[in-house]
């Protein structure tokens, strides 16, 4: 029970298929008393379910690109908790249009977009829970291998998942101090609500599955038990890291 009596903020969780809720099914299972936040009425009835059936300690609406909301929302984690051991930031949004065909071709609001949502986020999330966190705690992201290279496709993302990466080293300099741990999961490809609905995602899987070193996909509990890690004392000397949870996948050469 790594985190056993630890309150923890799950920010993300969309669906079944979230990685929010294999890290969420493994945070649960290790003590952890957790909240959630949706965006809108369609998200909040799938996971209103998910996080009942764990006994959330509360369920909040959140836009996390509006200030008012942000305030809103920690607003209400002082008043139910008092305090805050870790938070989970699972969200990154794109343009449909943004995420084929030529990088080149992004628009200025596609950019920004793709920015604010999936790296500025995080800032404005650890900024509000850094004095909730009194005794220290730790503050866990996702990226992906599209921040490193240059994958096809992938595009705007990999520019926004190269800020979020530089985001949480960044942070983690500022919250160091206060013994607040910032780090971030590079998780493989996962067959998530987000991911649907993209053209040769599943081409893609098969390809990472082959080239990767366990030779096989990558579950969204896998990447929940590293979560749940990082987010636990187990991890206390780790901050400003980037994690690969991919079956091996970026090591690989040609
Ligand atoms: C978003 C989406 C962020 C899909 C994402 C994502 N991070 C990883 N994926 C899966 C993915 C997507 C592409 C890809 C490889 C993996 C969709 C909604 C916006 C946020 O291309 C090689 C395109």
């Amino acid at each position: 029970m790594i985190l056993q009596g630890k309150r923890g903020l799950i920010v993300g969780l969309a669906n079944a298929d979230s990685i929010a809720w294999g890290i969420t099914q493994v945070a649960h299972q290790q003590g952890a008393q957790l909240g959630f936040t949706y965006l809108n009425a369609a998200i909040e009835k799938r996971m209103r379910p998910l996080a009942e059936g764990i006994g959330a300690a509360f369920i909040e609406p959140c836009d996390v690109n509006d200030e008012a909301s942000l305030d809103a929302l920690f607003q209400k984690i002082a008043q139910e908790w008092g305090g805050l051991d870790f938070l989970v930031h699972s969200v990154a949004f794109a343009q449909r249009e943004d995420l084929m065909g030529r990088f080149c071709d992004t628009s200025r609001q596609g950019f920004l977009t793709a920015l604010e949502t999936s790296a500025y986020s995080l800032v404005a999330l650890a900024r509000r829970a850094q004095p909730l966190m009194k005794e220290g705690g730790s503050i866990v992201t996702l990226s992906y291998y599209g921040a490193e290279k240059a994958v096809q496709n992938y595009n705007v993302m990999g520019v926004a998942k190269a800020a979020l990466e530089a985001s949480v080293r960044y942070l983690a300099l500022d919250l160091g101090p206060q013994n607040i741990r910032v780090n971030a999961i590079s998780a493989g490809a996962i067959k998530t609500l987000s991911a649907r609905g993209i053209h040769g995602f599943s081409e893609m899987l098969h390809l990472t599955q082959e080239r990767a070193p366990l030779k096989r996909c990558l579950s969204a509990l896998e990447v929940g038990r590293s979560a749940a890690f990082l987010l636990s004392d187990q991890a206390s000397a780790i901050t400003g890291e980037t994690l690969h949870v991919d079956c091996g996948y970026n090591i690989v050469g040609m």
